[in-house]
């Protein structure tokens, strides 16, 4: 765990917290977006057109944020025009590393950098704050694009249509009112609920996240036994943003991050509708079980001592979700 100062390595920075010992997630750096064109997007600067073979996506396999432009790629047919490199999962004082010593990481193929903070200072030498991943990185400009999940999925989502041909669309103009407060409630309460139940290090602050944490899954629970997915009969980005955190769920945030007042596997619509977004054509391509378990079990010292990886549990996700009568209600 580290930072950037001034293009600079600080480790042994603990996760962000304020007084109370509640975990505080920082904001992100680069915020500018690829369109069909290059004109600017709605934060950021221009000269990002969409093109074949221009961009890059640094993710972790661990990472929910990471997951989420992962699965983007996939839906969106993306996987020849944009590569990608995976970090190793272990997360320690170097911070992201790009070692290969684990099944699946790829190391960094476009500059042979050991560190994901190497990227970063490329970008800029005198680069401050957290080195995150996912980063979109434009090949071209050797520069990063952006390094905001919630924007990299939206890009994906439409900017390179006209390249592709796949206009299927998960973020539909006459639904976006309806997706916003259903993002802000899942993403306070669940996706970083979720962290900050785990990263508290009060009682206090972690009760401050738990409860709200189950009340939205109660919530969840009740609005998915009659809407097959979160915005009715058409699956949407709020789906796709919520699945990433259903799926990591029982195998370590009930666990590791303290969340254990119910497993997803307790909650009977949540479970199928996980099970029937896992089984979603490809998806499951993009769920790497192994170095999720393996990231925050081994990283996270203070919550995690010995670095011990639990053995289960054994979730079939596999299993069949009957959710297709929900489609015709
Ligand atoms: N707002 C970012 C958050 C990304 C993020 O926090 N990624 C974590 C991994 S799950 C990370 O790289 N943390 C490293 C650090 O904070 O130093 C996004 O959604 O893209």
């Amino acid at each position: 765990m580290g930072r950037l100062v001034d293009g600079e390595w600080k480790s042994g920075w603990e996760y962000g917290k304020d007084a109370d010992g509640a975990f505080k997630r920082t904001t992100t750096a680069y915020r500018n977006w690829i369109t069909p064109d290059g004109a600017p997007g709605p934060s950021g600067e221009g000269g990002f057109a969409a093109e074949a073979a221009r961009y890059h996506l640094y993710v972790s396999y661990a990472c929910p944020w990471a997951h989420r432009t992962l699965i983007f790629r996939k839906l969106k047919g993306l996987e020849d025009l944009i590569t990608v490199n995976v970090v190793h999962p272990d997360m320690l004082e170097d911070g992201w590393t790009f070692d290969t010593g684990f099944a699946g990481s790829t190391g960094d193929t476009l500059y042979g950098k050991p560190f994901m903070r190497d990227i970063y200072i490329k970008a800029d030498s005198g680069a401050n704050g957290h080195v995150t991943v996912p980063v979109l990185w434009d090949k071209q400009r050797e520069t990063i694009v952006s390094n905001e999940s919630s924007e990299i999925i939206r890009m994906f989502n439409s900017a390179f249509d006209g390249i592709t041909g796949n206009t299927d669309d998960y973020w539909p103009e006459h639904l976006r009112d309806d997706i916003e407060p259903v993002n802000q409630r899942i993403y306070d309460t669940v996706n970083n609920g979720v962290y900050k139940a785990g990263f508290a290090t009060t009682q206090s602050a972690y009760d401050a996240a738990v409860d709200p944490l189950f009340d939205s899954l109660d919530w969840l629970e009740e609005r998915l036994a009659g809407k097959r997915y979160l915005m009715g009969d058409r699956i949407t980005e709020a789906d796709w943003r919520l699945f990433t955190t259903l799926v990591r769920f029982d195998t370590v945030y009930h666990g590791h991050f303290k969340c254990n007042r119910a497993r997803i596997v307790d909650y009977p619509n949540l479970w199928a509708y996980t099970r029937e977004l896992f089984q979603w054509p490809g998806v499951s391509d993009t769920v790497f079980m192994d170095h999720i378990s393996r990231h925050y079990h081994y990283s996270h010292d203070t919550v995690n001592p010995h670095r011990i990886i639990p053995t289960g549990p054994r979730l079939d996700f596999g299993a069949p979700h009957g959710r297709g009568h929900l489609a015709a209600a």
